[in-house]
């Protein structure tokens, strides 16, 4: 860098300094060498091309479209090519000889924009836009290249899939992020998995071909995947099929393709046999076609948790070498860390094509993931073939990660996941930041999924609050966001429509936290009154919250009931709530109709929905089951499997539901827990609100455990966002 440094001569006042850090701090991914001068020009700047027609093509279109491009003869020059051009021979010792690799340097005088290849060369143009993008345009001199050759996004998840216009919006972001592959394997596409053998329509047919033109003009790899493990047969009819679907998809210009054998069972998860079939595909279809990109596997055991002895070593031998596998990590939802592929790539005899599995949320479809993407190792890129990862099918909202993904996988070393999230966010909603970055920052973490991941930092502003009046503000300030939010309509209006759900339950929310507030505020000065009236409002603002849908369309694969800080601000506000409610009614007696009468006395009962007793009952094998069940018969044997403990809970007000028989007690999801030391009984999620309609009671979660109702349904109990007043206790007395 010392020679750059001297070729410039330019020494930073502190004030340039400034402005070129904040044109620096715009520019994503972060290019790997940089020398920033003063100002060049501004971003009003038309150019001269020189070298234009050896140049590739997408790369001087890219100009073009930008209207970067004039005749006029005084305007400053911009060369580029790559090597081997005529109008960069100069430059030839200064492009960096990494593959997709450019050199590019600004003077007021003049542009170079040199690649390695083609690649290269839209690259150097891509990060000439992202710094034209600031009003002042620093002088620099940049050499630059990624880390991992193959980095994108895999469309793989279950739910609706991503409309056409999306995908286009797509194509278009990860061009201008560097991005280079996406994968198209949406679960619920019916053409990739439950119709595999069928030819798509014309209509959705022309649509893909314009979807690959628009990949290839960005220079992302356009990979299209079949899923036929569920019903294969292994004969020659069904590789013929596959062979068959594949060139179909060729005719509308995909030249990359991939089998996808995950979450299935049967015959369909045999290796030899997947790996005899892509193997009779690269020979019949792939090797038989120019351009044609080597298969992506995406393996039956795709992750360390799932993996037997035998499955991965005999894809490792079997399969042609220049097959990519496709890996997950340590188990199906996981950051990827050096050990992970030390483990896979020897079994596989490979390196690993990742898989990544977030910020993916068809296991939490209640949350938004918008929070940093951290956790993956920084000293990966030699072990991998290709890094992608999975996304929301909120393909907006995807962004903020996706985009801190393509920094990472081009930067690896030099990724700062705080710094990248906070660049994506201002890059994706300039004009709305604050509120943007205040929204995204309540919707981090996921919950408890049976996946296990966790992100930390969620409503971190909120965490640490003591003071009433603190929270009150916080929760003003929720609401402005959520208003400012709602109110935008300018300034990124898809990603808007897709966040909307979740603002106006942050807006409630909102409104929850300061009703709340002022309870605390009412129970303190005995405003009997106020208090109940504020009780109503905030009875008024959750039923309106719950009536909240995502998707919410005829045909939508998930309907989702949007979560905002589910896991902070979400138990906050229903915990506050029920604690002062069960105080009020300890100190008055004005009111107390309004609560819902969950007043049943604690003691022993008999439960029963539609006539049909719950009881704590034995599998076929004799062991005591997870969950209760609904039987039509009274339990004359064991009467206490039908039995149940009621006790108010002293710290929470709500009850818990304990089986007479073994002590169990039902948990949020209707499931029966038997203490540990590891878990044990958890009052924020282990007790419910009865409330009595009529003499019979519904049972809702509450807390931590959420605000969802255990229902009665196909003989068990189980979790719906719908009341269902439908269960009688009968006290055993
Ligand atoms: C699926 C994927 C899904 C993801 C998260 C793989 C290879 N397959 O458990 O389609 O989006 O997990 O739910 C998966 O990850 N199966």
């Amino acid at each position: 860098m010392d020679f750059l440094r001297r070729r410039f001569c330019l020494l930073l006042t502190l004030s340039a300094c400034a402005t070129i850090v904040g044109v620096a701090q715009t520019l994503s991914p972060l290019p790997r060498q940089v020398t920033y001068g003063e100002e060049a020009f501004p971003n009003s700047a038309r150019f001269r091309l020189t070298g234009a027609a050896e140049a590739d093509s997408d790369a001087v279109n890219a100009l073009v479209a930008a209207s970067l491009v004039t005749d006029a003869p005084a305007a400053p020059r911009l060369t580029i090519g790559e090597a081997g051009d005529k109008a960069v021979k100069r430059y030839k010792g200064l492009i960096p000889q990494q593959e997709q690799g450019y050199y590019l340097k600004i003077t007021p005088e003049e542009v170079v924009i040199a690649g390695r290849d083609e690649e290269g060369t839209f690259y150097g143009v891509q990060t000439f836009l992202g710094l034209m993008a600031a009003p002042r345009v620093p002088q620099c001199e940049i050499s630059d290249w990624p880390s991992v050759n193959c980095r994108g996004v895999i469309e793989g998840f279950y739910g609706n899939p991503w409309s056409h216009e999306d995908r286009l919006r797509q194509m278009d972001f990860y061009g201008s992020q560097k991005m280079n592959i996406y994968v198209y394997g949406p679960k619920d596409d019916p053409y990739h998995r439950a119709r595999w053998r069928e030819p798509y329509p014309p209509e959705e047919a022309r649509r893909l071909s314009e979807l690959v033109e628009a990949a290839h003009r960005n220079k992302v790899q356009f990979v299209w995947a079949i899923h036929p493990g569920g019903d294969i047969r292994w004969n020659r009819e069904d590789s013929v099929a596959i062979v068959e679907k594949l060139e179909q998809i060729y005719q509308l210009g995909v030249r990359s393709f991939a089998v996808f054998f995950d979450d299935i069972g049967g015959e369909g998860a045999r290796a030899e046999k997947q790996a005899a079939l892509l193997n009779y595909v690269t020979d019949a279809f792939v090797r038989r076609h120019e351009g044609v990109q080597p298969l992506l596997l995406c393996p039956t055991e795709y992750n360390k948790s799932w993996a037997g002895a035998d499955y991965l070593p005999t894809l490792g031998k079997q399969l042609y070498p220049e097959v990519r596998i496709m890996w997950t990590g340590s188990s199906v939802v996981d950051m990827i860390e050096r050990d992970d592929l030390e483990w896979v790539n020897p079994l596989i005899r490979r390196k690993a094509f990742i898989w990544l599995n977030y910020p993916v949320n068809d296991y939490c479809q209640s949350r938004l993931l918008m929070g940093k993407t951290y956790g993956n190792g920084l000293d990966i890129s030699d072990l991998v073939s290709g890094f992608c990862s999975n996304p929301m099918e909120y393909a907006e909202a995807s962004k903020v990660s996706l985009f801190s993904i393509a920094d990472y996988t081009w930067n690896m070393a030099a990724y700062d996941a705080e710094a990248s999230w906070q660049r994506a966010m201002d890059w994706l909603m300039p004009t709305a930041r604050e509120a943007f970055n205040f929204f995204c920052g309540n919707n981090v973490d996921l919950g408890r999924t049976g996946h296990g991941l966790r992100r930390e930092g969620e409503s971190r502003e909120f965490a640490s609050l003591t003071s009433n009046e603190e929270r009150r503000q916080f929760f003003r300030k929720m609401l402005a966001s959520s208003a400012e939010l709602l109110a935008d309509s300018v300034n990124h209006p898809q990603m808007l429509e897709e966040l909307a759900p979740w603002v106006r339950s942050m807006a409630l929310l909102a409104q929850r936290g300061l009703l709340v507030c002022q309870m605390e505020g009412d129970l303190a000065t005995a405003d009997t009154l106020a208090f109940t009236g504020h009780y109503r409002a905030l009875q008024a603002a959750w039923r309106k919250q719950q009536a909240i849908v995502s998707r919410d369309f005829e045909g939508s694969v998930v309907r989702a009931r949007p979560v905002v800080s589910g896991d902070v601000v979400t138990p906050w506000v229903s915990e506050t709530a029920d604690t002062l409610v069960a105080e009020y009614r300890r100190r008055h007696t004005y009111g107390l109709e309004l609560f819902p009468v969950r007043s049943i006395e604690e003691g022993e009962y008999l439960i029963t929905a539609r006539g049909s007793y719950l009881t704590n009952s034995l599998d076929s094998l004799g062991k005591p089951m997870a969950a209760p069940v609904f039987l039509a018969e009274r339990d004359v044997v064991n009467p206490q499997r039908q039995q149940w403990l009621v006790e108010a809970d002293p710290t929470t007000g709500r009850y818990k539901i304990s089986s007479k028989q073994d002590g169990r007690w039902l948990d949020e999801r209707g499931n029966l827990r038997a203490a540990n030391a590891d878990k044990p009984f958890d009052p924020t999620r282990h007790t419910f609100t009865l409330t009595r309609r009529e003499g019979s009671y519904s049972i809702q979660c509450a807390g931590r455990g959420g605000e969802a109702y255990l229902i009665a349904e196909d003989g068990s109990l189980r979790q719906a966002p719908v009341e269902q007043t439908i269960f009688v206790l009968e006290p055993l007395r």
